[in-house]
């Protein structure tokens, strides 16, 4: 896909992606709203600027793969893929309806551009460091990019992944871990520390980059900077707000995992309209 280098685009573009994850959550009933929300601006800038990817074909063989290790924060994946092309804005509202392509935990067989199937956190980046290792053994210039979260690195397998992808300097993996500080029961450092999480992967011999998981050039440098480095494994750690452009959700680990009800989305639908109007004017921050 050609990318959009304009920021204002994509951050207009995020402001939609945010609303159709409001609009197919209520419809479903079910599901995440904090996390979708938090990655909207990471999942626009991969989608629309940063990834080497042609929705046209889903398995052209030097395509960027993003693999989603947190699948539960499935919505945005599926919203940024339908506005990118791979398959019409339309079925969004089918989300986690019995039958649909739009399950919800990703299928990998279920629709085209899925990498793998996912939802037991902490899976991801092994199989994110299998298939970088294979690209490596098959000399193949891709990138595998792993979003997942902060919770998921509470799960052991994480750092199997972590010790086994710096032993092979995997420097095509890049670990995009969602920094929000919450998991379903709370803060994250209260249930289980995580900090310091950049300490941590550079002892592991990781390259690590922090950035305002909101800023679209501290994004985009990130993934340019990570693509670019050599002999390392790359971990992108994003600061993210959960809940990010609805005001009672942001910040509410309580929003983790529900949809919003018919007059909370009115709510959060004005509250998203009156944030493209900023963005129109020049007043939004992106
Ligand atoms: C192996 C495994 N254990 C438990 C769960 C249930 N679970 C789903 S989301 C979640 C919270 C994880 O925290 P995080 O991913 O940081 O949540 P978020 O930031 O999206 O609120 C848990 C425990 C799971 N999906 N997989
Ligand atoms: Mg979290």
């Amino acid at each position: 896909m050609t990318p959009i280098q304009d920021h204002k685009a994509l951050a207009l573009k995020a402001n939609q992606i945010r609303k159709d994850i409001l609009i197919s959550l209520n419809k479903a009933g079910s599901g995440h709203s904090g996390g979708p929300l938090g990655m909207a601006d990471i999942f626009t800038c991969l989608y629309f600027n940063a990834l080497k990817h042609d929705p046209a074909k889903p398995n052209w063989e030097d395509r960027d793969r993003i693999l989603l290790s947190n699948g539960h924060i499935c919505p945005v994946l599926y919203a940024s893929m339908a506005h990118a092309g791979y398959f019409p804005v339309e079925e969004l509202t089918t989300l986690r309806q019995l039958g649909s392509r739009l399950q919800g935990h990703p299928h990998r067989t279920a629709l085209p551009g899925l990498e793998t199937t996912s939802g037991p956190l902490g899976s991801g980046l092994s199989q994110g460091a299998g298939m970088a290792l294979a690209a490596k053994m098959d000399g193949v210039n891709h990138h595998i990019v792993v979003c997942g979260s902060d919770g998921e690195q509470q799960e052991g397998n994480v750092w199997e992944a972590v010790l086994l992808a710096a032993k092979y300097k995997l420097d095509n993996l890049i670990y995009i871990i969602d920094r929000n500080f919450i998991q379903i029961d709370g803060n994250t450092e209260d249930i289980m520390p995580l900090e310091p999480i950049k300490d941590k992967y550079e002892a592991f011999n990781w390259h690590v980059i922090e950035i305002d998981g909101h800023n679209y050039s501290q994004i985009i440098d990130a993934v340019t900077e990570a693509k670019n480095y050599k002999r390392k494994p790359i971990l992108i750690n994003a600061i993210t707000v959960p809940g990010k452009g609805v005001s009672y959700m942001e910040d509410d680990y309580t929003w983790h995992g529900k949809p919003p009800s018919d007059e909370e989305l009115a709510t959060a639908l004005e509250e998203l309209e009156a944030v493209r109007t900023q963005i129109e004017e020049g007043t939004y921050e992106y």
